[in-house]
């Protein structure tokens, strides 16, 4: 049958920076059919581009792109290193684009070979911010003018400069920003703002808000439980969560919905919160979890224990990742939520896509494979700009979480 044997007869990494770095992985095969894979790790773009270029692209060449399942696994073992944010970035991108390339080759948009579609369409929430609680209002209402029907919270705190999510882009300097951090500043603020939010726009519109790791176990429990009466649909990173026992502590003093993982690379990451029940929401995305493959069998796993997807949707998750993304969305049954930033005009010019945003729900699109594009000639007219995530300090000086 046409397009069944095949091989890779060319890969290559492009890197470009339309506003923020973006790394992608293009592989084409002797019959001409090509497909795209995000490898996008913000702040460590380049390591993974060498990964890429200079320890998987000389593996893919001659090889069959049907084989995703072996390719994925002889990644994975073949590599002897497991693990980690670089060598699983790398691996989603070869994931996604064999992908691309059998439902190209099917004639099918990926939903179709993940079993169909679920649902109609896929929830999504955006994000609103604000240093002081007129400009978060302001925030929330444009979210809601978008169409949004779940809104992510994020505020700014008394005595500190500068707060992770409060700003429309993330705040990357050619080398690390250093942003203050106080704990009890912040766990004597947040519940006051939830209370003038749920006063503002009532009970029912689901809140969320990303702690981004700045807790311990036991301060993390104090916030949840001071939370409930504002109802969230979710606490996100609450707590760093290499120590997966430390969810326990907060399992026992809050009901509050915990959402966790957008910084893990493999289910190991998962294994304990998962089985323990320990979260209600898995935030990994396709690019940084090992790709549509591996991403599909940790949600297998989290259906389990009754855990829902929630895959991680910032600006730094380029197109072509968010379109895989909302593919398993569409298709799996334990979708929770899916976050959608939004892209610049320039991004969605460099990566021209089939999925639409309307009403707060984004939608796959129909297009044979991810339906994604590449513009190589935009994306070569906006090069790598070197660019590194914020770190925090508190005000003795400490390194903290950021
Ligand atoms: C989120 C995340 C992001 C990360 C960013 C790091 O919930 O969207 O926390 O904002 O900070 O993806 O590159
Ligand atoms: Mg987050």
């Amino acid at each position: 049958m046409k397009g069944l044997r095949v091989k890779i007869v060319a890969a290559k990494v492009v890197v470009t920076s339309p506003g923020r770095n973006f790394v992608t992985l293009k592989i084409e095969t002797d019959e001409g059919v090509t497909g795209l894979g995000d490898a996008t790790l913000n702040g460590r773009e380049l390591a993974v581009a060498s990964y890429l270029t200079d320890h998987v692209v000389p593996l893919l060449h001659g090889m069959d792109p049907h084989r995703i399942e072996d390719t994925w696994q002889s990644l994975y073992r073949g590599a002897y290193w497991r693990r980690g944010p670089v060598t699983m970035a790398a691996i989603a991108a070869v994931d996604v684009a064999l992908w691309d390339i059998k439902a190209k080759v099917a004639g099918l948009p990926l939903y179709q070979l993940l079993g169909g579609k679920s649902r109609d369409r896929v929830r999504t929430y955006g994000h609103a911010h604000g240093n002081d609680l007129p400009h978060l209002f302001d925030s929330v209402r444009a979210r809601l003018a978008q169409g949004y029907k779940s809104i992510r919270i994020q505020t700014g705190i008394p005595g500190l400069r500068k707060v992770y999510g409060v700003r429309s882009t993330l705040d990357q300097g050619n080398l690390p920003v250093v942003e203050d951090w106080d704990t009890g500043a912040y766990l004597r603020h947040v519940p006051g703002v939830f209370e003038a939010v749920r006063n503002e726009f009532g009970p029912e519109l689901p809140l969320l808000h990303d702690v981004h790791h700045r807790l311990t176990p036991i301060q993390a429990a104090r916030l949840g439980k001071d939370l409930e009466p504002y109802d969230l649909y979710w606490l996100e990173d609450c707590t760093p969560a290499e120590n997966q026992d430390g969810l326990r502590l907060v399992r026992q003093h809050t009901t509050t919905p915990l959402a966790l993982g957008e910084v893990f690379n493999t289910v190991f990451d998962y294994q304990t919160l998962v089985q323990q029940q320990l979260i209600d929401y898995v935030r990994s995305s396709v690019t940084h979890f090992g790709g549509v493959t591996a991403l599909r069998k940790l949600f297998d796993f989290a259906a389990v224990h009754q855990i829902k997807s929630a895959i991680h949707g910032p600006e730094d998750i380029s197109p072509v990742g968010m379109a895989a993304g909302i593919h398993l969305d569409l298709a799996i049954h334990n979708f929770g939520i899916q976050e959608y930033a939004g892209y610049t005009d320039l991004t969605n010019e460099v990566f021209p896509h089939a999925f639409t945003f309307s009403d707060g729900y984004l939608h796959p699109g129909e297009t044979p494979g991810i339906g994604v594009e590449l513009n190589e000639e935009l994306a070569a007219a906006h090069p790598y700009t070197q660019a590194y995530l914020p770190v925090n300090r508190l005000h003795d000086g400490t390194v903290h979480d950021w």
